[in-house]
């Protein structure tokens, strides 16, 4: 099989050939998983070709490369998106057809590969397709978990998690690759052994050891024969080994050896923004930062004899704190394998790693025990001794006699290791993820090391693959705007400024409006089927889809629309526009608020879409197991998106972007990438409201917000937080809420009541609400406000944010593939 790309019978043939060997049916009686197997190996087949010669090229031009090293990587389906960038997907999708099949439904077999929690894992796929798209030779470097992030089912108002076993049927678009398997060790102990050149080594003994074998998916970039590698590490027990001390009498520790290997990569934490100092998930970290870093080192040797350039070939991107162990462990390689000084190894390091912060929020920044980290990783933890040492000389020359600069910048200190301040110190360049977010770690969380290093700190503000979130997500408006633009923008999202022409052209408002509504006639289907609720789709569907946190503010959302139900049951007469608020999201399964939220949500969906006095003017949905799969509708059918998080706390978000992308209307604070949006599309065509990040900040400062103020003087904020207490939407359980309702009162409960301000911001949001409402009856003002948001979305390509990275940090160079048949 050679090209599906143009030849439809050479296609069916393949597919016909695949179902035979792998199921031995024929095409009638083949499943549709079955076929979708088939389907997908065909692909590969196609693919594999491309991913050939880009290693080919890569051979021969022997170009720079990043390694983005990150815990997670949420892809989401694979089938649909490899069939557009091969620009095929018409083709198949005719094949299929013939087949007697639809691809729609085939792609929809495909498991979710959900190998991440929300944005920081997303954003990293994201990046993989731009970086392809691109032509910049990439690797990302992950983990395999047997375990991706749960399913999430709805069981009597709570979330239930749901083991996702993506791996069940295979997957047919990873290869294993064992010849590049690696060994990983912990524990034991290090032998200081005098060496030939005067020099000491340092010897682990007595360890425990896995095999870290990497299984390869393609990174397949939009039209131009490139395909990069996401190499993601399964563990295997180290067999030799079990033999040996079986025959020596060690039977416990081959079986211990071999349940490591097991535990390892079995499940990825389903916690965002939030850490437990689990002694597996350091485990996990090193594991694969370890295979990877061996493997980027194994390959550059391969080809340079010179190892002090290595900087000059490799560079590393660590995707938030997680995996900054791999400074160390590159120390580690350069002074025990290659046998470099401190120095020499130090020069190289600090050319090499980078660091991405993704967040400010204080339980999310990760600190290890000394006991777990030098128990589990003794060599790893006396390097970061080393270098923690080096570093408070170089404070105490900055600083002469600061005791306290020194305690706060410590990379350990007070029986932790701080991973940021290691990821600092050894990195050559600091990034946040929108402006606004680096503004805050320069001059608030990270000053002390802005102050020191100014000239590592840089910005990338995130950005969204178009490829995903517009072409595959919502054919038609993709068509659309190719039909109205020419389809530049799929390569450079900028071309979307060209719609601008149209925002006042009654024709096209006329047309955009309709695909919105046939988007939401999709999504309607998709809740009927999977809620059993009926939503109109004339309604103003108002979603807020992400992770469930307290930040977000689903809860004040949901305040709200309890606030609009006891306006609407008190002033029946009252001119009230139809909505649908539209929810999904998941809770780490420890997090009690965020799991009662749900339940809330859920209580009061209930109660408001049973009430028929309300004649269907306000319904609420919880969409179920909310993944990339669906989101990519969601997006398609949104009118107004929520990006509520208090100021200050939600360091990018990239959903924003989503949906602005497909034509939704933004109500949001002045926080992460909203800020950046209003200066693109202006403040005039969002909904903003709400305290700014310096009004939050000062109440956090000088602690002199009170929401009792506000529940004793606005009547209806405290029907509404009676309502939670009263039995209103509990069947007159009045504890069952009792929780959420302590956390934006009582101040015993937190260190402060209400700590995300959503009763302070309540009141301008209720307002901003009524905004939006107008606008939305005004129809041919509201088809200009989305449509000047879809002209103005440009900036937030991904692609735009790869190419920041690369000319600003990476300097890589492009590589520009050929195949030769
Ligand atoms: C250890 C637990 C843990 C897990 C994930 C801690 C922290 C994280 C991530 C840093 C959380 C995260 O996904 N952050 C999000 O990153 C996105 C991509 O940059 C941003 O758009 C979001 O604003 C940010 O919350």
């Amino acid at each position: 099989m050679k090209n599906i790309l143009f030849d439809k019978k050479e296609f069916i043939k393949c597919v016909k050939e695949n179902v035979k060997t792998l199921y031995r049916k024929t095409m009638a009686e083949a499943s549709e998983q079955e076929v979708f197997q088939a389907v997908s190996y065909a692909v590969k087949d196609v693919i594999i070709d491309n991913w050939l010669a880009t290693q080919q090229t890569f051979d021969k031009e022997d170009p720079k490369m990043v390694y983005y090293m990150s815990m997670e990587f949420l892809m989401g389906r694979a089938l649909g998106n490899n069939l557009i960038n091969l620009t095929a997907y018409q083709e198949v999708k005719e094949a299929l057809d013939e087949l007697g099949f639809d691809l729609n439904t085939i792609e929809d077999q495909e498991p979710d590969p959900a190998l991440g929690n929300g944005g920081l894992g997303r954003l990293a796929a994201c990046f993989m397709e731009s970086l392809a798209t691109l032509g910049y030779p990439a690797y990302g470097c992950g983990i395999r978990y047997r375990y991706g992030m749960f399913k999430q089912k709805i069981k009597d108002g709570y979330q239930v998690e749901v083991p996702d076993n993506w791996l069940k049927n295979g997957y047919p678009f990873e290869l294993r690759r064992p010849e590049h398997s690696f060994e990983v060790k912990f524990g034991g102990y290090v032998q200081a052994e005098p060496a030939e050149n005067g020099r000491t080594k340092f010897i682990q003994k007595n360890y425990q050891s896995v095999l870290a074998v990497p299984y390869d998916m393609p990174i397949v970039g939009y039209n131009n024969n490139m395909v990069n590698t996401l190499m993601i590490w399964d563990a295997e027990p180290m067999e030799c080994f079990e033999l040996d001390s079986f025959d020596k009498g060690d039977y416990r520790k081959a079986v211990e050896q071999e349940n490591l290997a097991r535990n390892l990569v079995e499940v990825l934490y389903p916690n965002d923004n939030h850490i437990q100092g689990k002694e597996l998930r350091l485990k996990q970290q090193y594991f694969f930062v370890s295979a990877s870093v061996q493997r980027a080192v194994a390959r550059y040797k391969k080809y340079h004899p010179d190892i002090h350039k290595l900087y000059e070939k490799v560079t590393i991107q660590m995707n938030d704190t997680h995996p900054t162990v791999a400074v160390a462990e590159l120390m580690r390689i350069l002074l025990d394998d290659e046998g470099l000084t401190w120095d020499e190894a130090w020069a190289i390091t600090t050319k090499t790693c980078a660091y991405t912060n993704h967040t400010i929020m204080a339980e999310a920044l990760e600190k290890w025990p000394i006991e777990i980290f030098s128990r589990l990783l003794p060599r790893i933890y006396q390097i970061v001794e080393e270098i923690n040492r080096r570093f408070l000389l170089e404070v105490e020359e900055e600083y002469p006699g600061n005791q306290y600069k020194k305690d706060k910048m410590a990379i350990i200190h007070d029986g932790q290791v701080k991973m940021a301040h290691l990821a600092i110190v050894a990195g050559y360049s600091v990034n946040g993820v929108a402006r606004l977010h680096t503004e805050i770690l320069k001059n608030q969380e990270l000053k002390d090391f802005y102050e020191l290093y100014p000239e590592k700190f840089n910005n990338k503000t995130n950005g969204i693959t178009q490829r995903r979130f517009l072409y595959h997500g919502n054919p038609l408006l993709a068509e659309w705007v190719t039909n109205k633009i020419g389809n530049d923008w799929i390569t450079n999202l900028s071309h979307m400024e060209k719609l601008a022409v149209y925002v006042d052209d009654p024709k096209a408002q006329q047309e955009f409006m309709q695909i919105k509504y046939q988007n939401k006639l999709r999504l309607a289907k998709y809740i009927q089927e999977h809620n059993g609720i009926e939503v109109d789709p004339r309604s103003i569907f108002d979603v807020q889809v992400k992770r469930l946190h307290e930040y977000k503010r689903q809860l004040m959302n949901i305040l709200h629309v309890m606030y609009l139900y006891n306006k609407i049951k008190e002033h029946p007469e009252m001119e009230f526009y139809p909505r649908t608020f539209i929810f999904g999201a998941k809770a780490a399964a420890g997090y009690k608020n965020a799991k009662l939220t749900i339940k809330l949500i859920n209580s009061v969906a209930d109660v408001i879409n049973n009430d028929a006095s309300i004649d269907n003017k306000l319904k609420v949905v919880f969409i179920e197991d909310y993944k990339v799969s669906n989101a990519e509708w969601i997006f398609a059918a949104a009118d107004v998106s929520e990006q509520i998080s208090t100021a200050s706390k939600e360091a990018s978000g990239t959903g924003n972007m989503k949906f602005m992308l497909n034509g939704a209307a933004t109500i949001g604070t002045m926080d992460g990438a909203n800020v950046e949006m209003a200066e693109e599309v202006g403040k005039e065509n969002m909904f903003i409201f709400g305290m700014s990040s310096d009004e939050v900040i000062a109440h956090e400062q000088n602690r002199d917000y009170n929401p009792m103020d506000i529940f004793n003087q606005d009547q209806e904020i405290r029907q509404v937080l009676m309502q939670l207490i009263n039995g209103f939407y509990s069947g007159n359980d009045t504890e069952l809420f009792r929780d959420l309702y302590n956390s934006l009162l009582n101040t015993q409960c937190t260190q402060y009541a209400d700590t995300y301000f959503c009763l302070k911001d309540f009141r301008s949001y209720a307002e901003a609400q009524e905004r939006v409402e107008k606008a939305y009856r005004d129809e041919k003002g509201w088809a200009k406000l989305v449509m000047l948001n879809v002209a103005h979305v440009g900036k937030f390509s991904s692609d735009r944010t790869i190419q920041e990275y690369v000319d600003d940090i990476w300097h890589l160079d492009k590589v520009k593939v050929t195949v030769t048949e």
